[in-house]
């Protein structure tokens, strides 16, 4: 989308404040070059460190107090920057200057982030993840601070600290980190039936996402789009990537969080340095004023989504992420999102979850950085002007000139002036509210099932198995039997299959089959097995020993490249390995160094000396069983069909001979028995493209 020559306002304004310290003498924070920052200043070379040296008190000092505190929630995030551009002009809903002009670029920058774990935990935890978009329109900053499900847990911002107390590690010893699956959070769960829905995301494969890049975003809340006329409608926001969306398992997400705790955050920065720009398109779900009614859910509850049959997505525009943070730091950890920055065209709904959200921001921004002016940190600032009679504290950049800082004002003619809504000033919609102050919540949030038991019949098989064994690691971890047994009875008012299936996982009583609910009929947007698939960027690996046909690995690498997709050669040791006609090919990783829970697919290419080599090789045998186990797509040309018959199940080996290869390319293994791979190469492909071959689980693995 942009090849950056031009850079954009966002860009221009960041430039200012970058610093490079190539070619340049160290000098201490004032300005003055120092001669050596390595050795104190002592009296005498044995002797005591004298106070005088300022140089080490000013280092040691500035080092001490680089740590900020972490955010309460979303403290382990990352973050980059992109441009956002709409399809049309969107003026008949709304105002807002990004949503009009197709040419108009707004700059962005987004960071994904889990809830639950530190800054240090691991990127791929079982947990909900956020996705808080910050557009620096021309109007001012808009932020969208979202997640990658479409619910929340909760429906009342008055119990966000109990939720967040309830999940994050238990209070007196601290553990377990980044995971829900204790006694607590699951207390907090039965006492909580609104969480039913959110729970079943959760512990759906959308917990565990294969990359930022792949995952959908959602602003969740019901919000006004607002048009230059005053009407008004209500909208959800989606975000959807144009990769599909996909996950990983949950043994690799496990194996993964040990063996590359940043391999989210790798992916996403490996991608864009790749020039490999995530995109996800902006969708849109819109209900006119006087349709808010006509729904068996009310459209201000946050734990109800609008199924897309009834309120379809009208996909408006394009985000793409086109270039990585300079630095950590300034970037994404002192980015500041607000659910209440927005811009005229867009305001807020009664959704008493987004009320209580918009006072917790601001508040959090002012611990977390440390005072009132964390609006001048570069990254936070916007690319319009910044005028108004808010003056002083902490690290106050702006110096105001003038003395004037109060309004109305005669002696600098009442400047800075507020402007009309004509003129671009921001109007709150003039919505008639009228009620008794009360404690109490509308019955209409009070169906907390219905919607849960729609996305567990949208579920295709695959992805049910995979919520009843995350049901049964989460449940199985608690200790306390009565709050096992209240899991079962809350989720069999979902679904009894699945309550069923609870109880017998975590060893409690099987409950009676409830009538109390409807059985929605499968909404096809709620799976992921309906969304878009494509290789590209994908990652896959090739076994080699010494020996192998040079011919086979040449065309197939060529092949994945020209499709963007991503190969490493895997070797015993690094350096160069030969094939058998003495030519050698560089090799990426060894069996140290990578693991194959980094990649999407593999290939064994041909050559007897290379395959003999590896069979003899447990560290090859395992890579093999592992990606058959994790439904991954492998390919195998000639001899390498043995290492992959070695390590396949038995049930395998005794398939019908005819049914053979039909069989093994259902289930996403390819093999060719020539040395021509063009058409195993497009073959691979496809089923690389369907990202996992889940039938495979089905199988009995046994001997794999
Ligand atoms: Fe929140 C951070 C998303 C409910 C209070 N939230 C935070 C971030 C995201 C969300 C993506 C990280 C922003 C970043 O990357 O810096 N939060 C949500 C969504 C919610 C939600 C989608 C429900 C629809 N949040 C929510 C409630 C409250 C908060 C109900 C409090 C009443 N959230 C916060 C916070 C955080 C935060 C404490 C922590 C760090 C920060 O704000 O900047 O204020």
């Amino acid at each position: 989308m942009s090849d950056h020559k031009e850079p954009n306002p966002k860009e221009q304004q960041l430039k200012g404040f970058h610093n490079h310290n190539e070619s340049e003498p160290l000098t201490t924070d004032q300005g003055t070059k120092v001669t050596d920052t390595s050795k104190s200043l002592t009296a005498g070379e044995r002797g005591p460190t004298l106070m005088e040296d300022f140089h080490l008190r000013e280092k040691i000092t500035h080092f001490d107090h680089e740590r900020i505190p972490e955010r309460i929630v979303h403290a382990r995030g990352f973050g980059v920057h992109g441009e956002f551009q709409v399809y049309e002009s969107l003026n008949d809903l709304t105002s807002a200057s990004f949503l009009q002009d197709p040419n108009q670029k707004t700059p962005v920058f987004v960071r994904f982030s889990t809830v639950v774990g530190s800054r240090g935990s691991a990127d791929t935890v079982r947990d909900v993840r956020g996705f808080a978009t910050k557009f620096y329109t021309e109007d001012g900053n808009f932020d969208l601070v979202g997640n990658n499900m479409p619910i929340f847990f909760i429906q009342d911002a008055i119990k966000f600290p109990d939720v967040v107390h309830a999940i994050k590690p238990e209070p007196d010893n601290e553990v377990p980190q980044a995971s829900a699956a204790h006694d607590t959070f699951w207390d907090w769960v039965v006492q909580n039936r609104e969480s039913a829905h959110m729970i079943m995301w959760l512990l759906s494969d959308r917990g565990i996402p294969r990359s930022f890049r792949m995952m959908e975003g959602f602003g969740v809340h019901t919000f006004r789009l607002v048009n230059a006329d005053g009407q008004t409608h209500f909208v959800k926001f989606h975000w959807k990537p144009t990769l599909g969306v996909h996950s990983l398992t949950w043994d690799e997400a496990q194996k993964l969080a040990g063996t590359n705790p940043d391999f989210h955050r790798q992916d996403l920065w490996d991608a864009i340095n790749n020039g490999e720009y995530p995109e996800f398109e902006l969708g849109i779900q819109v209900i006119k004023e006087n349709e808010q009614f006509d729904f068996d859910f009310d459209i201000l509850d946050p734990t109800k989504l609008w199924p897309e049959e009834q309120v379809p997505v009208r996909v408006v525009g394009k985000m793409t992420l086109n270039r990585n943070q300079d630095n950590f730091f300034a970037e994404t950890e002192q980015v500041a999102f607000h659910i209440g920055n927005v811009v005229p065209g867009i305001d807020f709904t009664n959704d008493p979850l987004l009320q209580g959200r918009l006072f917790s921001y601001l508040d959090t921004q002012l611990l977390r950085l440390g005072g009132p002016n964390f609006h001048e940190i570069p990254i936070n600032r916007p690319i319009t002007p910044v005028h108004n009679n808010q003056r002083d504290g902490f690290h106050r950049m702006t110096i105001n000139q003038g003395k004037v800082a109060y309004s109305p004002n005669g002696l600098q003619h009442n400047n800075p002036q507020p402007s009309s809504s004509g003129e671009g000033g921001f109007e709150h919609h003039p919505e008639h509210v009228d009620g008794a102050k009360v404690r109490r919540q509308s019955v209409s949030f009070q169906d907390h099932y219905s919607q849960a038991t729609l996305f567990y019949n949208s579920l295709s098989d695959h992805e049910k198995r995979h919520l009843y064994k995350a049901f049964h690691f989460e449940v199985g971890n608690v200790k306390d039997p009565s709050i096992k047994q209240q899991v079962v009875e809350m989720f069999n008012h979902v679904s009894h299959t699945l309550a069923k299936q609870i109880a017998r996982g975590v060893g409690v009583k099987e409950p009676e089959p409830v009538h109390d609910g409807a059985n929605p009929t499968p909404s096809q947007a709620l799976s992921q097995a309906n969304t878009t698939y494509s290789p590209k960027t994908r990652k896959v690996a090739i076994l080699l020993g010494e020996g192998f046909e040079y011919h086979e690995v040449d065309q197939f690498m060529n092949e994945m490249m020209q499709n963007g997709v991503h190969v490493e050669v895997i070797h015993q040791t690094l350096g160069e390995v030969k094939s058998a006609n003495q030519e050698p090919v560089m090799v990426h990783q060894n069996y140290a160094t990578t693991h194959p829970v980094m990649y999407d697919g593999l290939f064994i290419p041909g050559g007897q000396q290379h395959i003999d080599q590896l069979l003899n090789h447990y560290e090859a045998n395992t890579f093999v069983k592992e990606i058959f186990v994790h439904a991954k797509t492998i390919g195998a040309s000639q001899e390498g069909v043995g290492l992959l018959a070695n390590n396949l199940p038995e049930s395998f080996q005794t398939a019908p001979e005819q049914a053979t290869d039909q069989l093994f390319e259902d289930l996403g293994i390819i093999t060719a028995r020539t040395n021509d791979l063009s058409s195993f190469s497009q073959t691979f492909l496809t089923a690389l493209s369907k990202h996992r071959h889940w039938e495979r689980e089905t199988i009995d693995t046994k001997q794999a």
